[in-house]
């Protein structure tokens, strides 16, 4: 009962736009995260209020070094070699691989960074995890097409993934098509590259840049399978159950409809079909899509084999507006009021590790598919002390108590769980709030959100404890 199953995937995720740096290296192109600037500007530009297409010497902008990972790889595969990781998730910059998008033909310079990172982990016995699109979209295909609410940002997709899948098909099993696809809707600049033009219905420009995120990814699934028959390749939803204030009807009635906007995704990428309520949902907010039967033929043979996921709270809803004022600051971009029951972090996200087997739960109940929690992590200041040692006891404490829910979740509750990659196993950049202070790793990267430090890496107490818990098997948590 104490023991996660055999050949459980332990190990860690990043993100490339929040750790590699090298904004303007070897031939890449920029991409949104490379123009989203630290500081109060940052929101407004990540919802789509703010347009900022270029860089300005007004702002500074964590991504162009991030941890500077880039030039780092090796010895942070290392690492996490060290602590026993069987995966790692990372995520592939599509602007380092075609600098505008859509070129014909790819950098080979981005190439070999790529088959240089892969192979590095396979030398470690690390499995990669690729996550095709993170927080990604490339600035030229932002000018020349809108981003994502122009169709032929599907095509440019796809023709990326067959390069990736060419590429690294020989090395690669576990593929994700899109980085918390929801994210669309909560932050519509970073999650797909979306600016609102004057007067333009906002939910007719979301829904139609989910439709062809929806698309690509289902061609991607689909080409996947072609190209490598044994690849397993998922979608990716910011979860996190939402949980009714009380048990008014009204309550119960908000946090389903609040589930069902992130839910809709992952119905259509895992059904491969729109669920009947966001049809009608559209047509009341006056949103007309063009579903043509080739699209719904595309979404029918495109669907995943898994589920991921990530999780670091449950959300709380409330109809009443007395209630509502009290607006959680947790995850500061999804709707939700405080949850008088459960403490929060140091930046307001609540800590519910119940809530990670209750999510869980709802998300296999819904759809049969194996799970894998590709995300979940306490970003908390960490003090160096004078021998530079870390004692991050609260993030061992974190992830202690949300390893135990999901222990259950599969030993009690019988669930299929391929694996679990902690967020941020190495400090990066946030991607919120562009700080360095946020921190969610094991490995300590010494910099701050000005920009000083020398990069250099430190183990905290957190890594010995994950390396335990990984070599244990989670019986020793
Ligand atoms: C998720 C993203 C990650 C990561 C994480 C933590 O939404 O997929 O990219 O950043 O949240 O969020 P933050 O960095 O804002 O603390």
């Amino acid at each position: 009962m104490n023991r996660f199953p055999e050949n459980f995937l332990w190990g860690g995720a990043t993100a490339a736009n929040q750790c590699e740096g090298a904004w303007l290296e070897d031939g890449k192109g920029i991409s949104t995260v490379d123009v989203i600037p630290y500081g109060e500007d940052r929101m407004p530009v990540n919802r789509g209020q703010l347009k900022m297409l270029e860089c300005d010497d007004n702002h500074t902008y964590p991504a162009h070094e991030a941890i500077d990972m880039y030039h780092h790889y090796k010895e942070d595969i290392a690492l996490f070699a060290e602590m026993g990781f069987k995966v790692y998730r990372f995520s592939i910059l599509w602007t380092r691989i075609l600098p505008n998008g859509d070129d014909e033909k790819p950098n080979e310079k981005g190439l070999a960074f790529y088959r240089s990172l892969i192979d590095e982990c396979k030398k470690h016995n690390i499995e990669p995890l690729v996550t095709i699109n993170h927080f990604d979209t490339p600035i030229a295909l932002i000018k020349k097409y809108g981003g994502w609410k122009d169709k032929r940002m599907i095509d440019a997709f796809v023709h990326l993934c067959e390069i990736l899948f060419d590429n690294f098909g020989d090395s690669v099993k576990y593929w994700l098509t899109f980085n918390e696809i929801n994210m669309l809707l909560h932050m519509p600049f970073m999650g797909a590259g979306i600016l609102y033009e004057e007067g333009e219905n906002k939910d007719q420009v979301n829904y139609t840049a989910a439709h062809h995120e929806l698309l690509a990814s289902a061609k991607a699934v689909k080409m996947a399978h072609e190209m490598m028959p044994n690849s397993m390749v998922g979608c990716m939803l910011a979860a996190g159950q939402y949980y009714p204030y009380s048990c008014h009807p009204n309550d119960v009635w908000d946090a389903l409809n609040s589930d069902r906007d992130n839910y809709f995704f992952i119905d259509v990428q895992a059904r491969g079909e729109y669920p009947v309520w966001a049809l009608k949902q559209m047509e009341h907010k006056g949103v007309k899509l063009n579903i043509t039967e080739d699209d719904k033929k595309i979404l029918k043979e495109g669907t995943v084999d898994f589920i991921s996921f990530s999780y670091y709270c449950s959300r709380c809803t409330s109809a009443d507006p007395e209630i509502q004022k009290n607006n959680s600051r947790g995850n500061a971009v999804f709707k939700a009021v405080v949850n008088p029951y459960l403490k929060a972090s140091e930046w307001g996200w609540q800590i519910d590790p119940l809530g990670l087997r209750v999510t869980a739960n709802t998300i296999y109940d819904r759809y049969q598919k194996p799970l894998f929690v590709v995300e979940n992590g306490l970003g908390a200041v960490d003090k160096v002390e004078e021998d530079d040692s870390i004692h991050d006891s609260y993030r061992i404490e974190y992830l202690r108590e949300h390893l135990k829910a999901l222990r259950d979740t599969i030993n009690i509750d019988g669930i299929p769980v391929l694996g679990y990659t902690s967020w941020g196993c190495i400090d990066l950049v946030s991607a919120s709030t562009g700080e360095m202070k946020k921190r969610y790793g094991f490995i300590y990267v010494n910099k701050d959100d000005a920009g000083n430090g020398d990069l250099s890496r430190k183990k905290k107490d957190s890594f010995y404890w994950y390396q335990n818990v990984i070599k244990t098997n989670g019986e020793s948590l």
